[in-house]
């Protein structure tokens, strides 16, 4: 047998096809196309269907062509295209040519039509199974070996207690998280620390508007509780939820337990939690550490939600931030990452990643002392323009627990750091010329000054943050500032020695 050879190759999107018999025709259906490729030539014809076409099928002599759409018509097609017959069968019938060169058209509700070479009808019938009732038939032992499934749950099977609960101490930012903005916006009508608060009691009204819940199939199918304890990891062994027990309707059958990998920003599916029960306990296979938790609800949400408590068992663990949970005798505040993105680099606070220039990587922070930015604020934080034309850049404002702080951010300070622990503070940093009168970088409100005039080369700055503060600290925040012009800052660092 000769070795293959690649004749001609037919770009097309394809969803079936039929070859002729002497093989020199193509017949290709793609959507609502019939497309017909000459081997020797390639495109011969595209003829649009009435809906999505099936089945191509070429006549024995190559004359003529078939197909049918998926509302029903059955096509016959010359050898150039033309449509011979476009007949509404009812239902999506299939073509097959005998060797005569007749036309037969079946359909899935048993209608056979029989089309001569002259395309005039030879036979009409309808085909009728051999057996009238076949229940019997379909009921018998086959044999296969089986096993009933008693129950499609993982949840224990007693549920554990409501106490003790890290999430009660830990205060953790939580809320409702639509996928959807506008036309699925949507959010708790109660206190979320309700979730948190060693009761089991529902409240008595849902969770959520039933008004949201209405278009959600439309508008935001998928959504979830958020569980953030913002800047400490916890080590959960397992979650239990109560929920209302008058609503089975509104019960977490199916719901899904996520959690953040700060290391490398993105979530990571945690355990299945299905149950029927009002109160229910799932174990993950193993334990998960985490500072950021999500329960991915059902589809829609269709039943509402109806939770009196949300337990983790375990316990804090400490600060969350990937460096210090791996005790790493560095600590990266900024660098490459996107970490800082949520929190400091937002639109309207002058503060930006630069991807022109940096002192490490790709990446620094511009911040700029521009007076038509305009005042306060803007959605990021606080940024505002103070004194004699300073700006200072805040981390986003995260609510009365945990104010402008920075997410993961809660590093010791110490005389004689221990693993996890930190002393000394460096940092890439220049102006952007001689017009920048200050730079500020302040890690809490004690004050070092470096120089008297900014660098405007980029300079790397080595501080001793135990002699500046002269007592433990934590480091949560980090305000930038300026003043006169641009500063860049790359590379912010925590050693331990
Ligand atoms: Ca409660
Ligand atoms: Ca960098």
């Amino acid at each position: 047998m000769p070795p293959a050879s690649l004749y001609r190759a037919i770009p097309t999107p394809i969803d079936d096809c039929d070859l002729s018999a002497d093989g020199s025709l193509i017949a290709v259906t793609a959507k609502n196309q019939l497309k017909l490729y000459s081997v020797a030539d390639g495109l011969r014809w595209v003829m649009p269907g009435d809906d999505r076409l099936r089945a191509p099928r070429i006549s024995p002599d190559g004359t003529r062509g078939a197909a049918s759409s998926d509302i029903g018509t059955a096509y016959v097609v010359d050898r150039n295209g033309g449509v011979l017959v476009g007949r509404d069968m009812l239902t999506r019938p299939t073509p097959a040519w005998t060797s005569r060169g007749e036309l037969a058209l079946g359909t899935w509700m048993g209608k056979l039509l029989m089309v001569n070479s002259k395309l005039e009808q030879c036979v009409r019938a309808l085909l009728q199974p051999e057996a009238a009732d076949m229940r019997g038939k379909l009921l018998v032992d086959d044999k296969t070996p089986t096993s009933r499934m008693e129950s499609w749950g993982n949840a224990e099977p007693q549920p554990l207690a409501i106490t003790p609960n890290p999430l009660t101490d830990l205060k953790p930012i939580s809320r409702f998280v639509p996928s959807a903005g506008w036309g699925g916006w949507a959010e708790f009508v109660h206190d979320p620390a309700l979730l948190f608060d060693g009761k089991p009691d529902p409240p008595a009204e849902p969770w959520v508007l039933w008004a949201r819940v209405g278009f959600f199939a439309e508008t935001s199918p998928i959504n979830c509780i958020l569980i953030d304890a913002f800047r400490t990891r916890m080590r959960v062994d397992a979650v239990t939820l109560f929920e209302d027990p008058a609503h089975p309707e509104s019960w977490l059958r199916d719901a899904k337990l996520e959690y953040r990998d700060a290391a490398k920003e993105e979530w990571v599916f945690a355990q299945n939690l299905l149950s029927n029960a009002a109160v229910h306990t799932h174990r993950p296979a193993k334990p998960v550490e985490a500072a950021r938790f999500r329960i991915m609800l059902p589809w829609g949400v269709v039943g509402n939600l109806r939770l009196g408590e949300i337990v983790f068992h375990g316990q804090a663990l400490g600060c969350s931030h990937p460096d210090v949970a791996a005790k790493r005798p560095v600590a990266v505040l900024f660098d490459e990452g996107g970490d800082l993105a949520d929190s400091l680099v937002r639109r309207d606070t002058g503060l930006e990643f630069d991807m022109t220039q940096a002192q490490s990587g790709n990446r620094s922070l511009k911040l700029t002392d521009d007076a038509g930015r305009g005042g306060r604020g803007g959605r990021g934080g606080r940024g505002g323009r103070g004194d004699g034309g300073t700006r200072t850049v805040d981390p986003l404002y995260q609510g009365p627990t945990y104010g402008h702080t920075i997410a993961n951010w809660d590093f010791e300070i110490a005389e004689n750091p221990q693993p996890g622990q930190y002393r000394w503070l460096e940092f890439a940093w220049k102006a952007g010329g001689p017009e920048t009168k200050s730079i500020a970088l302040k890690l809490t409100c004690a004050a070092k000054k470096l120089a008297d005039n900014p660098p405007t080369d980029w300079t790397t700055a080595r501080v001793d943050l135990w002699d500046a503060f002269k007592k433990p600290v934590r480091v949560r925040g980090m305000p930038l500032m300026c003043s006169g012009g641009a500063a860049w800052f790359d590379k912010i660092v925590l050693k331990k020695e």
